[in-house]
Formats: structure tokens, C-alpha cells, sequence
């Protein structure tokens, strides 16, 4: 049997959920697959009696995108399954509640968030969320300090990283995120009219040596447990609600990974709207989401560091700084990786894959080269979110086309 006639059908997703006792044996059930991701297989079951759903998520012995050439560990689910669990306890409300996960189905039985939009889909769109940045910022203080050394849960922290040790996924990002883009690696995706930028950027030994690092301690330094995808695809909002979704590259990492992805995806949503000429406040809207996030996570993080108090003596504001210094200089580095990625390697993001007209696409793809690696830049010396935001403002992104859609 190929690892492809191993894909679930809708049937194989409705008996999952009554075999895990979700719905009974008689109940008239039915199920579409509504996966639109890189990786998995993902059902949507509903019961002809009850208003909400729920949602199946199985994982399949390869990569979907790819297929069967690149075959992946389907213990993908168990480590997305222990996430969210351990995710619902620290930060409860910010993830899909996980009803049953089966290791020998490989598969997840969750909480349906239908009624949600995913963000990446909403910010296209201009929409805001005034609540996003609050619950954003709750997510990452409360499931970095919690998972990391710094709340003194330090055998519990040792126990659930050996069960989170998460090589496949991890060797994804390494590859796609951490290295590919940076060399002519046949998996890359370039577009025609940016070769000059990207020969740029590939001679640039100042992005090349500080990628090397990160990349080092992404591979090295298990300081908390990241989500590890943490991009506006990720993540499902309402005016009331936002969910943190798919977390099956969770692993042991650096804290800056998360907010790195998450502040890369509002830069590249930035640039989208920027180069289609629409309205510079929506710019402004999403800088500031940048910086309130960044001043509340960290502000919480500190408060709970505090509070627990475990690091006794040696928590001091001269410790305090450094660490928070530390993950602001990641958040930089791995943001800057990501634009670059998204812009040029393997899995691209609709912000600027799904612009229409080619000239503003590539101005978009440009100036989303040149964020990147200043970003990459600055996470060497960075010492404010402040200076973060001036890279992601200091490029005059002319509008290609007129808000009514003529070229200029
Ligand atoms: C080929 S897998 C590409 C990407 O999809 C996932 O969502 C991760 O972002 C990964 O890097
Ligand atoms: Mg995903």
C-alpha cells in the first residue's frame, strides 16, 4: 500500500469520532475535508442534532504538500496533541479544546472553531481585532514562563521536553526557515525580477554568519516550549476570541521563535497593503499590534517571573534585562528569517503570493527582502521593539497600483 492510500476519507474521520465515543454508533453524522495546510489531513464532523462540530485532524505518514517523496513521522499528532493540552492549562481560551487523540490513528479530535476566521485570511482583508493583541500577548507570556526554567517548574520542564523532542518538524524548519532560503537550494521558489535581490542577499556575509546562529540556538537552546508556526495562518480570531492553532512543530526552542513568527506575518500583511495603496492607517495598526504585544508579553512574563520568584537572588533588574534582551534580539532574527522564507522559499504566504498585478507583487517580494535581513541585522544589537518597528517603517513602500486598481 502506497503512504498515499493511507489518506483518510470522511467515512475513516466519522468512525474515528464515534469509536473515541464522541458521538454515538446511530447518530447521522457527516464530514468534508477542509484542510488547507501544508501538512496534515483536517475533517470538519457534523451531526445533524447538535450545532456545533468537531473538528479531526489526522496526520499522514508524509508531508501533503510534497507527497510521498517526503516522508514525516505521523507522532507529529501526539506532540500537537500534548501542546495543546499543556497550552489550554497555562493559557486557557487561546487554543481549541482537544477532545480525544488517538496515538495509534494518529489523529485529534477538537473543538470546532469554524465560526472563527483564520487571521491571515481577515488581515488581507483590512479587518481589525482590538482584542488580538491582549490575547496574543497572554498566549506567548503565559505558555513561555510556564514551560520554561524561569518558573521553577524545573523536573516538569525536563520531563515534557524529552516528550516533546520533535526531530521532523524541527529539521523543516531548520531546512525551510533557517537555511534554504539563504543559498540556492533547489526547494526555493523565485520569483523572475528578484534575482539581483537575492544574490544580494546570499553575498551578504553580515545575514549569512547571523543566520548561522540562530539557526545554532534554534537547534540548541530549549528554553521554553515554542508553538514553533506561530504565523497568521495559525491563528483563528472574532471580535471576542483569538485561538492559537496547529501546533505540531511544538518543541523545547528559543522564546523568540513565537513572537519572531507572529511580528514577521504582521510586517509581510503590512507590506501587502502598502504596495496596493491602501490606507496608511491600516500600517500604523499593525506596528502598534507589533509593539502592544511586545510590551505585554514581556511586561507579564516579568510579573509572573516575579511573583514565583524561583530564581531568588539572581532575578534582578540587571538579569531581568538581559533575558528580555535576549528574546528581543531573537524576535528580530527569526522575523526577519521568516519574511525571507515566505518570500522566497518553499511555502509562501497569500500577503504576497495572492497579489495580482506582477509589479506590485514584486515590489512586494523586494521590500520584504530588504525587512528581513535588516531584521536579521539588527538582532544583534537591538535594544528596543522600538527599533524592530523603525526597520519594519523605514522602507518607502510606494503604492504599485492606485487604490482603484490602475498601474501607475
Ligand atoms: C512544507 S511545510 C512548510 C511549512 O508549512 C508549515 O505550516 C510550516 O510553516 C512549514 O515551514
Ligand atoms: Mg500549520
Amino acid at each position: 500500500m502506497s503512504l498515499e492510500d493511507q489518506v483518510w476519507t470522511a467515512d475513516d474521520a466519522i468512525s474515528f469520532v464515534k469509536r473515541q465515543g464522541i458521538y454515538a454508533e446511530a447518530e447521522r453524522l457527516q464530514a468534508v475535508e477542509i484542510g488547507d495546510g501544508n501538512l496534515n489531513y483536517v475533517f470538519r464532523i457534523q451531526s445533524a442534532d447538535r450545532d456545533k462540530g468537531v473538528i479531526v485532524k489526522k496526520a499522514v505518514p508524509f508531508l501533503r504538500v510534497v507527497g510521498e517523496t517526503w516522508p514525516l513521522t505521523e507522532e507529529r499528532a501526539s506532540i500537537e496533541a500534548a501542546a495543546l493540552r499543556f497550552q489550554n492549562e497555562v493559557a486557557s481560551g487561546y487554543v481549541p479544546e482537544v477532545y480525544a487523540y488517538n496515538p495509534d490513528d494518529h489523529a485529534i479530535a477538537m473543538e470546532d472553531l469554524s465560526d472563527l476566521e483564520v487571521m491571515r485570511s481577515a488581515l488581507i482583508k483590512g479587518e481589525h481585532f482590538p482584542l488580538f493583541t491582549k490575547h496574543a500577548a497572554e498566549f506567548l507570556a503565559r505558555t513561555l514562563f510556564w514551560s520554561s526554567d524561569r518558573s521553577g517548574k524545573i523536573t516538569e520542564k525536563k520531563e515534557r521536553a524529552a516528550a516533546m523532542v520533535n526531530p521532523q518538524l524541527c529539521e523543516i524548519t531548520e531546512r525551510l526557515i533557517l537555511s534554504e532560503p539563504f543559498y540556492d537550494a533547489p526547494g526555493n521558489r523565485i520569483e523572475g525580477g528578484l534575482e539581483e535581490d537575492v544574490e544580494k542577499l546570499w553575498g551578504d556575509t553580515e545575514v549569512i554568519d547571523t543566520v548561522f546562529s540562530l539557526k545554532d540556538k534554534f537547534m540548541s537552546c530549549g528554553q521554553a516550549l515554542v508553538h514553533g508556526d506561530l504565523h497568521t495562518g495559525s491563528i483563528m480570531v472574532d471580535q471576542a476570541q483569538t485561538r492559537m492553532i496547529d501546533p505540531e512543530f511544538a518543541f523545547y526552542g528559543p522564546i523568540g521563535f513565537d513572537p519572531g513568527l507572529l511580528f514577521a506575518n504582521l510586517v509581510l500583511n503590512m507590506i501587502h497593503h502598502e504596495v496596493l495603496g491602501h490606507s496608511p492607517s491600516y500600517r500604523e495598526y499593525l506596528l502598534a499590534a507589533v509593539e502592544d504585544i511586545w510590551t505585554r508579553f514581556t511586561d507579564e512574563f516579568c510579573e509572573l517571573w516575579r511573583v514565583t520568584s524561583y530564581d531568588g537572588v539572581f532575578h534582578n533588574d540587571r538579569t531581568e534585562h538581559s533575558y528580555i534582551l535576549g528574546v528581543l534580539q531573537d524576535t528580530c532574527g527569526y522575523a526577519g528569517c521568516e519574511m525571507i522564507r515566505r518570500t522566497i522559499g518553499l511555502a509562501s504566504v497569500a500577503d504576497l503570493a495572492d497579489i495580482q498585478e506582477e509589479k506590485a507583487r514584486i515590489a512586494a517580494k523586494k521590500a520584504s527582502l530588504v525587512i528581513g535581513s535588516d531584521l536579521i541585522k539588527l538582532s544583534s544589537r537591538a535594544e528596543s521593539i522600538d527599533e524592530f518597528v523603525a526597520v519594519a517603517k523605514s522602507l518607502d513602500i510606494s503604492p504599485v497600483v492606485t487604490p482603484s486598481g490602475t498601474e501607475r
